[in-house]
């Protein structure tokens, strides 16, 4: 990250300043009047740059990304899901700064909080489309069904096919993030037999899709990313599925607090027992730790509270594709990836452990030969 970097996004935050804003105060003015002050912006500013792998001079391009965040059109629309990723970042009495920021978003159009219905509502994505055209970030929640026509899933008083909305809203989107595992990789719909036909929206779009999956992400994963674009005009560095590397880059196990106790054998054997109550690892009671890639334990959920494994229950390896079918049972290990064999999928470091093991254990049989060959030594 250079020089010529830094510039660049200098130049972009300056080109998106002169566009106009929809809101009629600054971004400063809303954390203050929510309580927040100029350092508790900047400190946020200072943690986001570091999540989203960026040197620390870059802090106040960031803090610059939030306060022109009102600038860019987002298109937010909802397929076949709960809602629940509008609610983790929606859904909260005390809002955080990411929570503001998504608010203070130019939010085009997003079905749960927009006061219009029906008709109206229609109107309001067309409209959308039209005047922002080649400029709107478009947010899919929700998997799209796509058997008999995509008619499990229709949207407004057309009772358009969510397939035929997500394809005309995604025509003129200048970048495209699927927000969840169902828009992602088709979700809990997607779950076998997956009667309605589920997929993500990388498999019905021909465009570059960033997947921001998680059921739900948590709001630093969502907000992130939107910075991302803001900052960069383009979709970040991905992992194999899609994901932003600087959310998605290492293992739920790779991060977790309870690792000390797995890499010391101390278990969980039960819910309620005394391991359990010691903070002992997860895994025999089904923690997917070691398989899934996130970021929760750091940046956890409800106002950054906690996360699954604080809690007390094993991750499901909700931001893998088909985790609902190939994560079960969920309070069990897998039968087919158990305890010895997960160095099979883990980093290089255990793996060396592994090769270390082999060869103490070639070097004890080579001594023993040797006894025998050799029995006056
Ligand atoms: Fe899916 Fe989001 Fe899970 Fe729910 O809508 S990722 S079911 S939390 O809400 O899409
Ligand atoms: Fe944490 Fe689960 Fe790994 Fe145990 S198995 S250390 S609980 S991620
Ligand atoms: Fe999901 Fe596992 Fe995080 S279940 S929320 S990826 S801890």
């Amino acid at each position: 990250m250079n020089e010529t970097t830094f510039n660049r996004i200098k130049e972009r935050l300056e080109s998106l300043k002169k566009l106009p804003g929809i809101a009629d105060k600054s971004i400063s003015e809303v954390m203050e009047e929510k309580g927040f002050s100029r350092r508790d912006f900047l400190k946020w500013a200072g943690a986001m740059t570091a999540m989203l792998s960026l040197p620390a001079s870059f802090t106040p391009l960031v803090a610059e990304a939030a306060e022109v965040s009102d600038r860019l059109p987002v298109i937010w629309l909802h397929m076949a899901e709960c809602t629940g990723c509008s609610e983790s970042l929606i859904r909260t009495d005390t809002p955080t700064i990411d929570d503001l920021i998504f608010n203070y978003i130019n939010l085009e159009y997003h079905e749960t909080i927009m006061a219009a219905a029906g008709w109206q509502a229609e109107e309001n994505l067309k409209e959308a489309r039209k005047s922002f055209a080649g400029r709107y970030i478009l947010c899919v929640e929700g998997g799209i069904p796509t058997k008999m026509d995509g008619s499990f899933l229709t949207l407004g008083p057309h009772a358009e096919t969510g397939r035929k909305v997500l394809e005309e809203t995604a025509k003129d989107a200048a970048a495209i993030i699927s927000v969840g595992t169902c828009s992602s990789f088709g979700g809990i719909q997607a779950a076998a037999p997956n009667p309605t036909g589920a997929v993500g929206v990388d498999k019905i779009i021909d465009k570059p899709v960033i997947n921001v999956p998680g059921c739900p992400p948590s709001a630093k994963n969502i907000v992130g990313t939107i910075l991302n674009v803001i900052l960069f005009g383009e979709l970040p560095a991905v992992d194999n599925f899609n994901r932003p590397k600087f959310a998605y880059g290492l293992r739920i196990h790779d991060l977790c607090e309870r690792r000390g106790h797995f890499d010391a054998g101390e278990f969980v054997e039960n819910f309620g027992d005394n391991a359990a109550e010691n903070g002992f690892c997860l895994y025999k009671v089904g923690c997917k730790g070691p398989y899934t890639f996130n970021n929760c334990s750091r940046e956890r959920f409800n106002q950054h509270t906690s996360w699954p494994v604080q809690a007390g229950h094993g991750c499901i390896g909700c931001s893998e594709p088909d985790f609902w079918d190939t994560m079960a049972p969920y309070e069990e290990p897998l039968a087919d990836r158990k305890f010895a064999s997960i160095d099979a999928d883990a980093t290089a470091d255990s793996v060396g452990v592994k090769i270390l093991a082999v060869a103490g254990a070639a070097i004890a049989a080579h001594a023993a030969i040797s006894a025998i060959k050799n029995p006056k030594e």
